[in-house]
């Protein structure tokens, strides 16, 4: 470790002369190209990560309906991290030591808490992750948070990439399901914008209910620092995906279901759906100004349809549109087609003009170029070439922007470049960097929903299939094949010189504010100290864990007691984690280095039971234990 103290790791040192044998087979020639490499699928293609190497990207991915957001590394595909978010976690203790449960619970309505303490629970046990975002200052990733939402819950979650860890979650009245989540981009982060998908009536308390025309969808935009919700924007339709601009001044959001149905065919009935069109604006001057009405204590503006504000414009697209994506130049926005084969390119210059009243909707639209059957996401290499994921066709299409303009003026150009296949149906696709204004275009995912026969039977349930492609050359590459669990709806790839997470805790770190006010009350030196304190029939029992051993490796209480175990780890070393597992009491914790944790149970069970470190430690891993003596 004392290398680490010297500020050169291991790893410098070793990264030092592989940048020297780069270099000496570069003077050799004999450097295959990217795709050459990859192509002859050769050690060292550029897919390949050796062994001890590190990847140049992180990938931030939704794990879906498993509630969690996962790291992975690119180009390897390694899986780096699984991040805790909605689920309820074993590792970690994620949802039931006492700091999960009060970032989990803190951020619900008062009707939910009530709702789930009469269920004997004190937030939801899982969640629906789809649309991973980092933060942004100035339309570059900051490496600050990223951001997630729970469809199943109606809740948004913010991680934070010091530590890797969830820091907030907050449930959004008067929504129901929030899908698309996208981020401001300019000056900085700033809003989370979240769209509500189902429409439902306001206030939806069993009143209203049979009339579904007068169901009302909602647009909410959170403050990412504060995370608590700024305003909301009923609007008309079920909002699907969402994207900001550059510049701030405008966010937008698909909308499937213009006809405001409640079954398949009706909600498909008509050939044209829309994307509205939010001027943040006018909805935080009117809001400013007192002009909104109050809904369960959120300042909420009417921008529907019919309501002809100032706040919303609803630009008409074919049928059910479902991916929405700002492209890093800062000028277009594409609208997906889903039902229909086409994109839709709108120019965001144009908006001002559109709510002015000098232009009319269809006005904005520069673009529309048939890509294939089924465009669900587009993404985009910073060389003004889009990428369009296909679900019915199984492909992703690189097709050039501006020569789309152009073929939508009439010019005989055709903007498509290239066709590949990937396998199979896939969902979201993303670049390196594409969702931000540094989109380097060096690679690009395809999210498959499918794998079928793509790997080892594994029985009825398939993983599905994360495909990596080089997209650093002309003709695109598919590079990997990667297994995943359900179920990444989308990724964000950014690059390693952005994120930069410690090693070890800060001892301070907010996060621990509550268990340093109680050690402070307890006269106990949080970190320092082991104590018990018996407080009525509560017992709070402090111990640190230095490897290979607990402080106490001891204690006894009586039967019916509130136990709250509190571990403050001593190690200060990188990758030093230890565990608190209780046996027989659903009891698990992580412990960081430098961090602490607590878990509250009751100790009701007569006799000894035994409780053990389950982070393989030390040597002397296995012998790190103690007893709880519970007396009858
Ligand atoms: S959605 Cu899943 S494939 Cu929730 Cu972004 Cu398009
Ligand atoms: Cu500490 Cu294992």
């Amino acid at each position: 470790m004392s290398e680490e103290k010297n500020g050169m790791t291991r790893r410098d040192l070793l990264g030092g002369s592989v940048k020297i044998a780069a270099l000496a087979s570069v003077s050799g020639g004999t450097v295959l190209s990217a795709s050459q490499a990859a192509a002859s699928g050769a050690a060292g293609g550029k897919a390949d990560v050796p062994p001890g190497q590190l990847d140049e990207y992180y990938g931030f991915w939704s794990g879906g309906h498993s509630g969690e957001v996962r790291v992975l590394g690119l180009p390897s595909m390694r899986e780096l991290m699984r991040i805790p978010v909605f689920n309820r976690e074993s590792a970690t203790g994620w949802g039931a030591t006492n700091e999960s449960i009060k970032i989990l619970s803190e951020g619900l309505t008062p009707e939910t808490r009530e709702y789930l303490k009469k269920q004997g629970k004190t937030t939801f046990d899982h969640g629906d992750t789809h649309h991973p975002r980092p933060s942004y200052t100035e339309g570059s990733y900051d490496g600050r948070y990223v951001f997630i939402n729970d469809k199943a819950n109606t809740r948004i979650a913010r991680i934070r990439l010091d530590i890797m860890k969830t820091d907030k979650v907050l449930e959004i009245p008067n929504a129901h399901a929030i899908h698309g989540l996208r981020l401001q981009r300019y000056p900085k982060t700033g809003y989370v914008f979240c769209n509500s998908e189902m429409r439902i009536p306001l206030p939806n308390d069993g009143t209203n209910m049979k009339d579904p025309k007068k169901y009302t969808g909602i647009f909410t935009a959170v403050d990412g620092e504060t995370m608590k919700v700024a305003w909301q924007v009923l609007v008309s339709g079920n909002l699907d995906n969402n994207d900001a601009d550059y510049s701030g001044k405008y966010v937008a959001s698909t909308c499937y279901n213009s006809e405001e149905g409640t079954t398949t065919a009706e909600m498909t009935a008509s050939p044209t759906d829309h994307a509205v069109f939010f001027n943040i604006k006018a909805i935080e001057e009117a809001v400013k100004a007192g002009k909104a009405t109050m809904i369960s204590g959120i300042p909420v503006v009417d921008g529907r349809k019919e309501a002809k504000s100032q706040f919303t414009r609803y630009i008409p697209v074919p049928n059910s549109p479902h991916g929405c994506n700002a492209s890093p130049d800062g000028k277009y926005l594409m609208l997906n087609g889903k039902l229909s084969p086409t994109v839709t390119i709108v120019e965001w210059a144009k908006l001002d003009d559109l709510f002015a009243g000098k232009i009319s909707e269809r006005d904005c639209v520069v673009g529309e170029p048939e890509i294939g059957l089924g465009p669900l996401h587009t993404t985009f290499d910073g060389r003004g070439n889009a990428y369009t994921s296909v679900f019915l066709d199984s492909q992703i299409v690189k097709w050039n922007v501006a020569d789309a303009i152009r073929a939508f003026k009439g010019e005989k150009v055709n903007p498509i470049r290239q066709k590949l296949d990937v396998h199979y149906q896939v969902g979201h696709t993303n670049a390196s960097m594409g969702e931000s204004k540094d989109a380097d275009g060096k690679w690009l995912v395809a999210l498959c929903k499918f794998s079928k026969d793509r790997f080892l039977n594994v029985g009825p349930l398939k993983p599905e299939n994360d495909q990596l492609i080089d997209i650093s050359g002309d003709e695109m590459k598919l590079v990997h094949d990667g297994p995943t669990f359900a179920e990444p709806h989308d990724a964000t790839i950014v690059h390693r010189s952005k994120i930069k997470p410690v090693d070890v805790y800060n001892p301070n770190d907010p996060l621990f504010d509550d268990l340093h006010a109680m050690a402070k009350a307890d006269g106990v030196k949080l970190g320092t100290d082991s104590k018990i304190i018996t407080d009525g029939n509560k017992v709070r029992v402090y111990m640190t864990s230095q490897a290979p051993s607990f402080s106490m490796t001891e204690f006894t209480v009586k039967k019916g007691s509130e136990v709250t175990v509190i571990v403050s780890n001593q190690d200060d070393v990188s990758d030093l984690t230890h565990g608190f597992t209780l046996i027989g009491h659903n009891v698990c914790m992580e412990i960081g280095p430098k961090a602490h944790a607590s878990h509250t149970f009751r100790a009701d069970r007569p006799g000894v039971w035994y409780y053990y470190c389950q982070w393989f430690c030390h040597a002397l891993h296995m012998e790190m234990q103690g007893r709880m003596l519970v007396e009858s």
